[in-house]
């Protein structure tokens, strides 16, 4: 809705729809009644602002399912009447006017904000574009080349920088919406008087050159492969340039709009939008009882646990870094400062010098062997290399010294996390937390609870995760938690396909970025190369072929080719630019001779697809039927966040649903009858996805149920 009011003959119109104050279609009716109010009052000005923390955040995006968000009166419709006003309006900005609560803005005659407002068009992050005009005034104020920048990225801009470019007229001196709300009056009492009052849909856009637009189209290339949004978006502002009238361009705009909107990628990327904003909420879980975690202990300074000590270190959190010497706490150390001065925040200045002494004072050190130096902190996170072990041993100390409510947390990637918790004597305040490589880039956390971990003990990790701005989901303790349990059946069907004829290069061509291809950020052989596995121990590897004698006669054992690390794997390096090596060729005729595979050259990309992600899709319905997740979508932001998986396709199982359950089911079928001597579990389809089928319902509507019943 939209609350109403008269100050000083100003009309001040607010929108209200908490959180965001998204303009719903309650808001955008209030918007129009407001406005036809202050006609009625004889209004010299009218005032339009947001309730609470900001203006309009944007469309209401949880009225896209429902298509409400069109119901008049749609957007278009409220800004023509904006535009239309005889009195002049002034927008009055603070928090976020984003999307359409910018082009709410830029509907108005005037902007006004205060200097910690931020103003942006992000729709391209949702794979759609500005549909309300912002591809059509935005160009009008600060010219194309600018409006190319921010509609492209999506990236939103302070107030400042808005008012140096013409989009906000005067920045109001305060802090909160009241001396916003002040301001605005002030300001729009001092131009209700001026004639005409001024409308950017009457203002002409600069033409530029066509390179404009290549150079616009190639780098959105770069920066957002295989996604439609960012090209149309050029479209659009081309067309505020080249439409004879202002209506014509908007007219385009809609038009390309909602071409967007029809297509799978706006379907999956506002999916993802809503993922990523429920899987921190864990089922039964109350994230208030989360402690508070002021001092972490981070044990081991190699790769992980260097990333990790930069996490909180980031963000204002105490570190004590442990270590088994001096010599490498300092190289640790070190490592850390080395990392910040190569980091792009550094290169670019928005990080000094003395933000990183900053963040080097927060990370202290210990060499004790019995860790008495982390017995105050409030969580410690081990990062030693993977053996069971030396973790348990470890956390065997731990429980010992740390104090009772520490939370123990170990970055393991698959091993057993009940088995350590044990080995801790308080396996209440024990769980996962996996991070990934390296830690302090990859966005996404994998908390993983163990049998007994507690409310508590989850709340806290999933309120850590959240506060070092890490995506974090909860799994269930199994092989491989979610992420890693559903990358075995994927890299091990790519490499089944290289024993079976595939070149490296194909497989991963067709799994990874390039135009036309799937969108993974790496093909699988290629993430095998990064993560360093001896390519000898995954062909035909035990884990993956039934325990047959057989099976394993020629398994080619290890062959030192681990990859980048060695310069040569899957492929062969010239530093990070890898290409097809005889050698692997020649090895896997041997292997094929070994074990009488015969060589085929008929592999078609359609196969390697399915293949491949068909596997991986299954063992994500298990997951669900084991509850290692708590909902597809969990899953979905995991792949994205963690592995590369395209955010316009969603995730594997929002993917699955796109292509179809009975496509999935008949499709590991085909391949297991074409391939009977693959391991038969990965091409088994699981329980849930058969009963699915059985039923014709999507993953998505078998959730929304399980939902509702088990209110
Ligand atoms: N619509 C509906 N709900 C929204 C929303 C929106 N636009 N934005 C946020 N929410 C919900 C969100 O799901 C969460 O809900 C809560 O608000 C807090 O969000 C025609 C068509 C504004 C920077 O893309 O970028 O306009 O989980 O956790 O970190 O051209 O929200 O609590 O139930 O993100 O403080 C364009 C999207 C829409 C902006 C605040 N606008 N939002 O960040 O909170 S399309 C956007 C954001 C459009 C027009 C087109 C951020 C934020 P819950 P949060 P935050």
């Amino acid at each position: 809705m939209s609350k109403y009011a008269l100050k000083q003959g100003v009309a001040i119109v607010t929108a209200s729809n908490p959180p965001v104050n998204g303009l719903s279609r309650a808001v955008r009716q209030g918007l129009v009644q407001g406005l036809k109010q202050a006609q009625q009052d004889g209004a010299k000005s009218v005032v339009i602002l947001g309730e609470g923390a900001t203006f309009p955040a944007g469309a209401d995006i949880k009225e896209f399912a429902s298509g409400a968000w069109n119901d008049d009166p749609d957007l278009n419709q409220v800004f023509a009447q904006l535009d239309a006003s005889d009195i002049p309006v002034v927008a009055a900005i603070h928090g976020n006017a984003l999307g359409g609560g910018l082009e709410t803005a830029l509907s108005c005659n005037y902007r006004v904000a205060l200097s910690s407002a931020k103003v942006g068009l992000p729709e391209v992050h949702l794979g759609i574009l500005p549909g309300a005009g912002g591809t059509q005034r935005l160009p009008r104020v600060v010219g194309v080349e600018q409006a190319l920048e921010m509609i492209g990225t999506g990236k939103p801009i302070g107030a400042s920088v808005a008012h140096k470019l013409g989009i906000v007229d005067e920045i109001i001196e305060g802090k909160t919406a009241d001396e916003l709300l002040a301001g605005a009056i002030k300001f729009a009492e001092s131009v209700s008087d001026k004639k005409p009052v001024p409308r950017i849909s009457e203002r002409t856009v600069e033409p530029v050159d066509d390179d404009v637009y290549v150079s616009a189209r190639v780098k959105f290339a770069k920066i957002a492969r295989g996604q439609e949004a960012p090209q149309k978006i050029v479209d659009a502002v081309r067309a505020a340039v080249e439409s004879a009238r202002f209506d014509a361009g908007l007219k385009e705009e809609a038009r390309l709009f909602q071409e967007l909107m029809d297509g799978s990628q706006s379907k999956a990327m506002q999916y993802m939008f809503f993922a990523e904003r429920s899987c921190n909420k864990v089922p039964g879980i109350d994230s208030k009882k989360a402690l508070e975690v002021k001092h972490v202990g981070v044990i081991g300074g190699g790769t992980m646990g260097r990333g990790i000590a930069m996490c909180f270190a980031n963000k204002g959190i105490r570190v004590t870094l442990s270590e088994t010497s001096e010599e490498a706490l300092q190289g640790a150390k070190d490592a850390i400062e080395g990392l910040y001065k190569k980091s792009s925040a550094f290169r670019s200045g928005r990080m000094s010098e003395a933000d990183v002494a900053a963040r080097m004072e927060l990370i202290e050190g210990t060499t004790d062997p019995e860790y008495k130096a982390l017995a105050e902190c409030d969580a410690v996170i081990e990062a030693v290399f993977e053996n069971l072990d030396l973790k348990k041993k470890i956390f065997g100390q731990l429980g010992k010294i740390c104090k009772e409510s520490a939370l123990l947390a170990s970055n393991t990637s698959y091993l057993d996390i009940d088995e350590i918790a044990q080995a801790s004597g308080r396996p209440e305040m024990f769980l996962g937390m996996h991070f990934f490589s390296p830690a302090n880039v990859m966005p996404a956390l994998e908390n993983v609870r163990g049998s007994a971990s507690s409310e508590v003990a989850i709340a806290t990790a999933m309120n850590m995760g959240k506060r070092i701005g890490k995506t974090t989901m909860l799994a269930g303790n199994c092989f491989g938690f979610i992420g890693n349990r559903m990358f075995e059946p994927y890299t091990q069907a790519a490499i089944g396909l290289v024993e079976e004829g595939a070149l490296p290069s194909q497989v991963d061509r067709v799994l990874g970025p390039q135009p036309g291809m799937f969108g993974m950020a790496m093909g699988p052989l290629a993430v095998l190369d990064l993560a360093g596995n001896d390519i000898g121990q995954r062909i035909r590897a035990e884990s993956y072929y039934p325990h047959t004698a057989e099976n394993v006669k020629g398994a080619r054992g290890a062959t030192g080719r681990l990859g980048q690390k060695t310069g040569a794997g899957w492929y062969k390096y010239e530093g990070r630019s890898a290409s097809d090596d005889e050698a692997v060729n020649k090895l896997c005729d041997e292997h094929r001779e070994n074990f009488g595979i015969p060589k085929r050259s008929n592999i078609s990309d359609q196969e390697i697809l399915e293949r491949v992600l068909y596997p991986m899709i299954n063992e994500g319905f298990r997951i669900l039927e084991e509850n290692i997740a708590s909902r597809p979508s969990d899953i979905d932001v995991l792949y994205n966040a963690g592995y590369g998986f395209p955010r316009y396709r969603g995730g594997p199982m929002f993917y699955a649903d796109l292509v179809g359950l009975d496509t999935v089911r008949d499709g590991l079928l085909r391949i297991h009858d074409a391939n009977p001597e693959l391991p038969h579990w990965h091409f088994q389809p699981a329980q849930l996805l058969e009963d699915l089928v059985a039923s014709r319902t999507t993953l998505a509507e078998h959730w929304i149920q399980r939902l509702k019943s088990a209110k």
